[in-house]
Parts: C-alpha cells; structure tokens; sequence
C-alpha cells in the first residue's frame, strides 16, 4: 500500500479517536485491505502518537479468546499498543472523552527481562515474569457500531482506549493463572465471569504468542512493559453512572465509575 495512503488512514483514524467520533470501517474505502497492510497502518499510528510526545506502556493482545476468534473467524490474535495517556489514575472513567466504550478483565503482565522469539513458550514467560497484575481494559473501536474486518481493527490500534490497573501484584510462580477466576459486574449484577484458560488456554501463552508475532516484525518484548494478555470475561457495554467492579481470584479487586 503506498505510503501517503498509510499516513492518511492513520491520521484518519487519529483523528477519529480525538474528535470522539465513530467513522465507517476502512474496508468500505479499501475492499483489498490486507492484514499487513493493517499492521503497516497501525505501525503508522503509533509512529505519530510517539512524535506526538505519547510513551508506551506495552503491548496487547486482543481477540484472545475462542468466541472472538469465531467471530472474526480467525485462528491468530492480534496485538495494538497501550499509551501512558490511556492509563486512568484514580476511579473515574470520563465517559465524554470516548465514543462507545466497552470493559474486559484481563491479566497484565509485567516482564523481568527482555522476551524475543520466536519460538516463545508460555514456560518461558512464566519464568520471565516479575509479577502480574489485575486490570480492567477499555476498548472503544472507532469504527461505527464496533463493525470492522480484522484489517481494520488491527489498524486502529486493537480498540485500545483506556485501562485501569489494580493494586495487588504478585510473582506468578504462586498463582494458577489458567484456573484464576473472575467476574466483572456492574451495578452489582454480574456481566460474565471466567478463568484465565479462555485466554489462548493460558495466559502466559498469549503473551508467548505476542513474543513470537512481534519476532517477525525484529521487536521483542521489553523488561519492565506491562502487557495486557487478552480478555477472560466478553466486552460489555458502559453507560453513565455505571459502577463497575471486577473480583480476581487471589488478584484483588478492581473497580471504577463511569461519569
Ligand atoms: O482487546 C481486545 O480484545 C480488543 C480487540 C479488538 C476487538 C474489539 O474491539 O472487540
Ligand atoms: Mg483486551
């Protein structure tokens, strides 16, 4: 794809996500968009936020659960980036700023030392691992109605917009993070619930599996990032004034209110 198309996409994209305001899919434009092509137009995106004065935090994986998978009728995740302005502090999710947000519980992990693959196993991330940690991620496509082929929701970034971490930390070796349970209610009620096996069987895997994407790209995980490994519970809608809270089985709590 010719490079001033990439920038444009890209900007088109930016730009949608600062105007908070929901655009066609690029498809509809661009029928012959590739997964690659995706990607370069991602890589482009985060070029600009970078030159923007943005800094990531790490990397994502998304589509990581069967369900997912089924719908986009793909067999691979796919990875975006999360920014330091993406990282809410404090309690509140200021619904104004986004378009049409959605929360999953996911595991974050944060490496002692630099991953390159490929050939990456979950073991190896295990052993890799200084310590996880709880988080409630917020996607918030671009594209009108969450609608979008996997080379549009790769090039807008996987959906990322905000997260919100939780407090308790621990080394891996002591938890079982494929049988760690959680649930993600609102409003007291709760929205879904599950294990860390819906995540790729294991959530040392799908990091695993990042390592060995990123490898074909020549990047590599870094010491001291924190990835978010993939969603254990669906995506469920936020309105205003929603009390949002998330139970993770040995990980605490994570809660936030959407004002
Ligand atoms: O983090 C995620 O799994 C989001 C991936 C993109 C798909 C979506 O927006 O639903
Ligand atoms: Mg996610």
């Amino acid at each position: 794809m010719d490079k001033t198309v990439i920038k444009d996409l890209a900007r088109f994209l930016i730009n949608a996500e600062v105007e908070k305001k929901e655009v066609l899919k690029l498809t509809n434009e661009h029928p012959d968009l590739t997964v690659e092509a995706g990607y370069a137009i991602q890589e482009q995106l985060v070029h600009m936020k970078l030159e923007e004065g943005y800094r990531i935090v790490g990397p994502k994986m998304g589509l990581t659960s069967q369900a997912k998978m089924k719908q986009m009728n793909v067999n691979e995740p796919i990875y975006g980036y999360i920014f330091d302005y993406m990282v809410v502090n404090g309690q509140e999710l200021a619904i104004s700023d986004l378009i049409h947000p959605k929360v999953e519980a996911e595991i974050a992990f944060v490496l002692g030392k630099d991953i390159e693959g490929p050939g990456i196993t979950g073991a190896q991330v295990l052993a890799a691992t200084d310590y996880v940690l709880p988080a409630l991620e917020i996607i918030d496509s671009r594209y009108q109605n969450f609608q979008f082929t996997l080379p549009d929701v790769i090039a807008d970034n996987a959906s990322s917009s905000r997260v919100f971490f939780g407090s308790t930390i621990k080394r891996p070796d002591n938890l079982e993070l494929d049988l760690l349970g959680v649930t993600l209610s609102i409003n007291g009620q709760i929205k879904d619930l599950g294990a860390g096996a819906a995540v790729v069987g294991h959530p040392a895997n799908s990091v695993a599996m990042l390592a060995n994407m990123l490898a074909r790209k020549g990047l590599k995980l870094k010491a001291g990032q924190i990835i978010l490994s993939g969603g254990i519970t669906g995506a469920v809608m936020l309105n205003v004034g929603d009390s949002v809270s998330a139970k993770f089985d040995g990980l605490g709590t994570v809660d936030f209110i959407v004002k």
